[in-house]
């Protein structure tokens, strides 16, 4: 018998270059096998004729593999292709039997499991987090009757009135087909040029180029379900209804310098806080509320509540909490779960139900289709992820990638007389649509009741806090000052006058085109509308730090109380502090205790924390001083309009930095962080804002 040569992993091994043999001494690895079960007597070599001959088409085994990698990818979804999952469950607060018999919002006791979803519209899979662009808030409630998908945005309203007109807003979001350029970004000229042409989406703009387009976290950004929805109880009274998802730790953005800074330095920057903060057991929380009105009051509203580009302010119709919603567990998979979910806004359960909003209506078909063509099979429902978690039964039958095995025998029709076990329908508990009447002509046309463009998106400017209104103009300034084609802009600066014509007046002094405004003319001359303070993040924002990120700038040496005092008044308002050190290896405190850094200076810049702290070790501060990114990281946290605290050896260094002085910028005294923690609380100094940029 020929001697088998020394197999090359047995040499590698020893010279570290690869190809280990993977023999664990306790014996507690799986069998590694093929598909097929076969165990796997080498996976790092393949079948070749000698040790440097040519590899033979036999090797099943690592055509397999191959085979398998080569189809890994799914078509990734043609929007909302970046996104982030996690599960968690629901909770209503009491029984909303009045309002709907929706299994899911009866009980208190009752927690029913689901799956959320976050994700950017625009960008393709592997785009950067910190986008300026709408956020997908989308969530599957696994119900005892079924799951129920509430498809929603982090913005109330929508760009469009008509699924007809979807195909083109994406197109011409996306990268321009030509050049494919530019990724994850409105600022070019195809958006600008289609939107400038579709008075409809004036609204949702406002809210695009506002601080919502760019959340600080996905644990701290509202959802909504934009369209009008129904609610039915067990009586059959029927109510509209519109849903609102509020984060409990507050609505919070970052600002422009601050997301473009971020998208470099941390691509994955909301993905890795979600993760994050569920593996450490800060569990993201959420409340669902609804707006509740008959059809007679709508009837009275000055706009159409079936009509997407329009909301209701909460001065109308207060918010009705119905109960939370919890993210407590991180996927085990990504492609397996957040990959794979298959949100479709007509996965319905009895006692809620549909308005007869266009772009509701369209999505209602577009959902399951696209289904179809990203996970290839109508079977999509049976991957974990989507499968209901109560009874299921039905006679559909084979089709890709059946994975059940059915086991009526014969009859898989009905009515039958076969079999007594096949499943059959139930006018009682089974799903009853709202028996709404309606009668008509059939036509292609937009209700003149949908034809106001304007007074809500001057109503949402109106609502701003002098800050947030300034973040308005300067994301219109830099969107537009990205537009090449002149015709394009002066057409948005017609619209802006028609919203506000202080914002009209701003946006056309930083694009330095004053007086080059279109006249347009509005179908409906735009009323005067009262403020929604509803409307404003930063009227209603907690004056809290709870969820957020202390940075703390240190070397080896830092006083251990210090150290200690800090991360203890932290933790008393439910922050978290991260250690930056000049080096990611673990340094000593002044009294011998390890510290593992959490990031290193060059790897982690101020942008990416919420307040921050310069504390060097008495004798350290030179380190800081020779570094360009230690004097960017004082630059930036005070562009950022950030709160900074620093400790008498890190005086040099601010020094050094030329930042400015106001109640913003504290030394710190001992290990009392009272002062620093109450101006952390405002968020940001926003009085800062105006003296740092012009927009
Ligand atoms: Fe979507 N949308 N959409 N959309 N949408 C998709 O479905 C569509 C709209 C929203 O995390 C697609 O599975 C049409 C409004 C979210 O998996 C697709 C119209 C709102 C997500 C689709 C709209 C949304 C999607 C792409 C106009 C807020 C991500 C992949 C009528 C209320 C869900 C997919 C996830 C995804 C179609 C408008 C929210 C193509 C035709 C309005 C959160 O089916």
């Amino acid at each position: 018998m020929a001697k088998m040569p020394k197999r090359s992993d047995e040499i590698t091994t020893e010279i570290g270059q690869g190809g280990e043999t993977h023999q664990t001494s306790g014996g507690a690895a799986a069998r590694m096998t093929t598909n097929q079960g076969l165990p796997i007597s080498d996976d790092q070599n393949t079948l070749t004729i000698g040790p440097r001959g040519p590899q033979l088409l036999e090797d099943f085994v690592m055509r397999e593999k191959i085979t398998h990698f080569d189809h890994e990818r799914i078509p990734e979804r043609v929007v909302h292709a970046r996104g982030y999952g996690a599960h968690g469950y629901f909770q209503p607060y009491k029984s909303h039997a009045d309002l709907t018999k929706a299994a899911f919002l009866q009980k208190p006791v009752e927690k029913t499991p689901v799956f959320v979803r976050f994700s950017t519209v625009a960008g393709s899979k592997g785009s950067f987090d910190t986008a300026r662009d709408v956020r997908g808030f989308a969530v599957k409630f696994y119900t005892s009757e079924g799951n129920y998908d509430l498809v929603g945005n982090n913005i109330p309203v929508f760009f469009i009135q008509d699924a007809m007109k979807f195909p083109d807003l994406i197109h011409a979001v996306k990268p321009e087909p030509d050049r494919e350029f530019p990724q994850a970004q409105s600022a070019h000229d195809t958006f600008w040029d289609f939107v400038s042409l579709m008075p409809e989406s004036m609204h949702m703009l406002m809210w695009v180029m506002s601080d919502r387009g760019i959340p600080r976290s996905f644990r701290m950004m509202e959802g909504f379900g934009v369209h009008t929805f129904r609610m039915v109880n067990a009586k059959g009274d029927m109510k509209l209804v519109k849903f609102h998802w509020r984060p409990k730790l507050g609505t919070f953005s970052l600002i422009w310098d601050e997301a473009v800074k971020i998208s470099g330095a941390d691509p994955d920057f909301h993905r890795r806080d979600l993760w994050t903060s569920i593996e450490r057991g800060e569990f993201p929380e959420y409340e669902l509320s609804v707006q509740v009105f008959t059809e007679k009051q709508a009837e009275k509203f000055d706009f159409d509540v079936l009509d997407p580009t329009k909301l209701v302010p909460e001065e109308l119709v207060p918010l009705t909490p119905l109960g939370k919603m919890v993210l407590d567990r991180n996927v085990d998979n990504f492609f397996a779960e957040t990959e794979q979910v298959a949100f479709c806004p007509s996965h319905m359960v009895p006692g809620i139900d549909f308005s007869n909003d266009p772009l509701l209506q369209g999505r209602l078909f577009s959902y399951l289709d696209t289904q179809l063509s990203r996970l290839g099979s109508p079977n999509f429902h049976q991957l974990p992820i989507n499968a209901p978690k109560c009874p299921m039964a039905n006679l559909q039958r084979d089709a890709h990638m059946q994975m059940e095995v059915p086991k009526q025998g014969r009859a898989n029709y009905e009515p039958n007389s076969l079999d007594p076990t096949t499943p059959r329908e139930n006018p009682k508990t089974g799903f009853v649509s709202f028996p709404a009447p309606e009668a008509g002509d059939k036509m292609r046309t937009r209700p003149e009741s949908f034809a106001d463009h304007y007074s809500q998106a001057a109503l949402f400017f109106k609502s701003m806090t002098e800050p947030e209104q300034r973040h308005i103009v300067g994301g219109l300034s830099f969107e537009l000052g990205k537009v090449k084609n002149l015709a394009v802009k002066k057409r948005m600066l017609g619209h802006l006058q028609l919203i506000d014509t202080k914002l009209g007046d701003q946006v056309a002094k930083n694009l330095g085109m004053e007086g080059m405004a279109d006249t347009l003319k509005p179908a409906v001359v735009p009323r005067n509308a009262k403020p929604s303070k509803a409307l404003s993040q930063y009227a209603k924002a907690p004056q809290s730090i709870a969820g957020k990120k202390i940075a703390l700038l240190t070397t080896a040496g830092v006083a251990d109380k210090f150290y200690g005092a800090l991360t203890k008044a932290a933790k008393a308002e439910g922050a978290q502090v991260a250690v930056i050190a000049p080096k990611s290896g673990p340094i000593m405190t002044n009294q011998g205790k390890e510290v593992t850094p959490d990031d290193f200076l060059a790897g982690a810049p101020s942008a990416l924390f919420d307040c921050v702290i310069v504390a060097p070790a008495d004798d350290q501060v030179e380190t800081f001083l020779k570094e360009a990114a230690a004097i960017d990281w004082i630059r930036d946290a005070f562009g950022h309009l950030k709160v900074i605290g620093y400790t008498p050896a890190a005086e040099p260094l601010i020094k050094k930095a030329g930042i400015g002085t106001d109640e913003g910028v504290l030394k710190l005294a001992g290990t009392d962080f009272a002062e620093f923690i109450t101006q952390a609380k405002k968020h940001r100094i926003w009085k800062r804002e105006p003296t740092l940029r012009s927009f």
